[in-house]
C-alpha cells in the first residue's frame, strides 16, 4: 500500500462526481460518489469513495479534506496545440479581412505571419512573457493545467530559442505545466525570401540541432501546406528531429491534401493537426502509427474554412481525437478551451464525450505526456478541475461561461 508523504501535504476530496477519463472504463469513465485523494502531488486514489483504502488515510489521521458537495471533478484541461508566445496583434489585418483585403494584399500592406516574425524579434524575452501571461490566465482560469507552446516567429536561432525560453518560463511563472515545440518550417522569413530550401537546409542543419542541444524544445513540428513547407521539405526537418532524438508534430493538410497526415504518420508523429482535407487512406496510417488527430476549430472559423475535417473517418479507423485552440494571432485568438470545445461539438459534430476526452486523455497523448496527466488514475500528477455542473455535458454546451469552481495542479 502506498504511504501517505508530507510534501505537499496529502489532500482528499470527497463527495463528488468523477469523469475520470479512463481508458479501461467506458465513455468518460465516471464515478458517482467518489473521491480523490492527493499526495506528493501525485494521485494516490480516485474512485468510487465506499472503495477508499483505510490504510490510505490512517498513518496520519489528519489529512485535509474537502467536501465537493456533489459536484463534478475531470482532469485539470490540456490545451496541446497553441503558439501562445507572440508580440503585438493582428487586429488590423482582421479589419482588412472583413473589408474584403485578400492575403496578398493584407502581406503588401504589412501584415500576415511576417509582421508577427517582424514584432517577436524587436520583442525582448521578458516582454514575450509580460504579452503571453494574460492569455495563459485566461486558459488557467477555465481549469487548463497543461498547456503546450510552440516556438515559430522567430525564425532564427536566436529568435526561436527567445520564444522558447519564454515559454519555458510562462512555466514559472504559473502553476502549469508547459510542453515546448520547435517550429523553424512554420514560414519563410524575409532574409530567406524566394528561398525555400536555403531555409529548410538551415532550419534542419543549424536551428534544429542548436535548439536540440540547448534542451529548450520537447518536440519539433512544421507547417506543410502550398502557402508554406512541401512534404519533401518537412521530411528534411524531421530526419533532423530523429537524429536529435526528438518526437515530431505537424501542421497537416489544413488548406489542402498534400498526404501531409500520412507522412506524419510514417515518422510515428505524436500528433498530426488541423486535418480539414485529410483522406481516408492518412487517416489508416495515423491509426496505424497511433498518432492523435488535433482538431483545431478555432481556426476553421476565424478562416471561414467550409470543408470539416473527416471525424467519421478517424472514429471508423480508431484515431485518437484531441480539440486545442491552436491560440496564435493570424488564424485564431482564442483563449477559451471552453468554446474551443463547444466549436468542436457544433461545428465538426463531435460528441460530448469526444470534445471532453479530446482536452483530457487525448491531449496527453498529443503531448506524449500520457503517464503523467489526462486521466484520474493513482500515480498520475494531481492535475484536477472542479466544475459547478449537473452534468459534464455542460462545458460543451455553454458558451462564454466559466463554472469552475477550484483547480488543483500538482496536488496544490
Ligand atoms: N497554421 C496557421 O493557420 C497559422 N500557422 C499555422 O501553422 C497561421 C499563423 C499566423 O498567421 O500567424
Ligand atoms: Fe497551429
Amino acid at each position: 500500500m502506498a504511504s501517505i508523504d508530507h510534501n505537499p501535504p496529502p489532500k482528499l476530496w470527497r463527495n463528488a462526481r468523477l469523469a475520470t477519463m479512463r481508458a479501461d472504463r467506458p465513455g468518460l469513465g465516471t464515478v458517482e460518489k467518489g473521491a480523490v485523494l492527493a499526495s506528493s502531488g501525485r494521485i494516490a486514489f480516485a474512485g468510487p469513495e465506499a472503495e477508499l483504502p483505510a490504510a490510505l488515510l490512517e498513518p496520519t489521521g489528519g489529512i485535509e479534506t474537502v467536501d465537493c458537495e456533489g459536484r463534478w471533478i475531470t482532469p485539470g484541461l490540456i490545451d496541446c496545440h497553441t503558439h501562445l508566445v507572440w508580440a503585438g496583434n493582428r487586429a488590423r489585418e482582421f479589419e482588412l479581412r472583413l473589408a474584403g483585403a485578400s492575403y496578398e494584399e493584407v502581406a503588401r500592406a504589412g501584415g500576415g505571419i511576417v509582421s508577427s516574425v517582424r514584432a517577436l524579434r524587436e520583442a525582448s524575452e521578458d516582454r514575450l512573457v509580460a504579452e503571453a501571461l494574460p492569455r495563459l490566465d485566461t486558459l488557467i482560469a477555465e481549469g487548463v493545467t497543461t498547456i503546450e507552446v510552440k516556438s515559430g516567429y522567430g525564425l532564427d536561432t536566436e529568435n526561436e530559442a527567445k520564444s522558447l525560453r519564454a515559454a519555458r518560463r510562462l512555466g514559472t511563472e504559473r502553476p502549469v505545466r508547459v510542453r515546448t515545440t520547435f517550429l523553424g518550417a512554420h514560414a519563410l522569413p524575409p532574409e530567406h525570401a524566394g528561398d525555400k530550401a536555403g531555409f529548410i537546409a538551415k532550419v534542419a542543419g543549424e536551428m534544429l540541432p542548436a535548439i536540440a542541444a540547448t534542451g529548450l524544445a520537447d518536440a519539433v513540428d512544421g507547417f506543410c501546406e502550398g502557402i508554406a513547407f512541401s512534404p519533401e521539405e518537412i521530411a528534411r526537418v524531421f530526419d533532423a528531429a530523429r537524429a536529435a532524438g526528438l518526437p515530431v508534430k505537424l501542421h497537416a493538410d489544413q488548406l489542402s491534401d498534400l498526404s501531409g497526415a500520412a507522412l506524419a504518420a510514417s515518422y510515428g508523429a505524436l500528433s498530426a493537426d488541423h486535418l480539414e482535407y485529410t483522406s481516408e487512406a492518412g487517416a489508416a496510417a495515423m491509426a496505424r502509427a497511433g498518432t492523435v488527430a488535433v482538431m483545431l476549430p478555432g481556426a476553421f472559423y476565424f478562416i471561414r474554412e467550409t470543408k470539416v475535417p473527416p471525424i467519421e473517418s478517424f472514429r471508423r479507423q480508431g484515431v485518437a481525437m484531441a480539440v486545442a485552440t491552436d491560440c496564435n494571432p493570424g488564424t485564431s485568438p482564442l483563449t477559451s478551451l471552453l468554446l474551443t470545445m463547444n466549436m468542436a461539438a457544433t461545428l465538426f459534430r463531435m460528441t460530448v464525450d469526444e470534445c471532453l476526452l479530446g482536452v483530457t486523455r487525448h491531449a496527453a497523448k498529443a503531448l506524449g505526456l500520457e503517464a503523467e496527466a489526462g486521466t484520474l488514475d493513482a500515480g498520475k500528477s494531481a492535475d484536477l478541475a472542479i466544475w459547478d455542473i449537473e452534468s459534464p455535458a455542460e462545458l460543451v454546451y455553454r458558451m462564454g461561461f466559466n463554472p469552475l469552481h477550484a483547480r488543483v495542479w500538482r496536488g496544490r
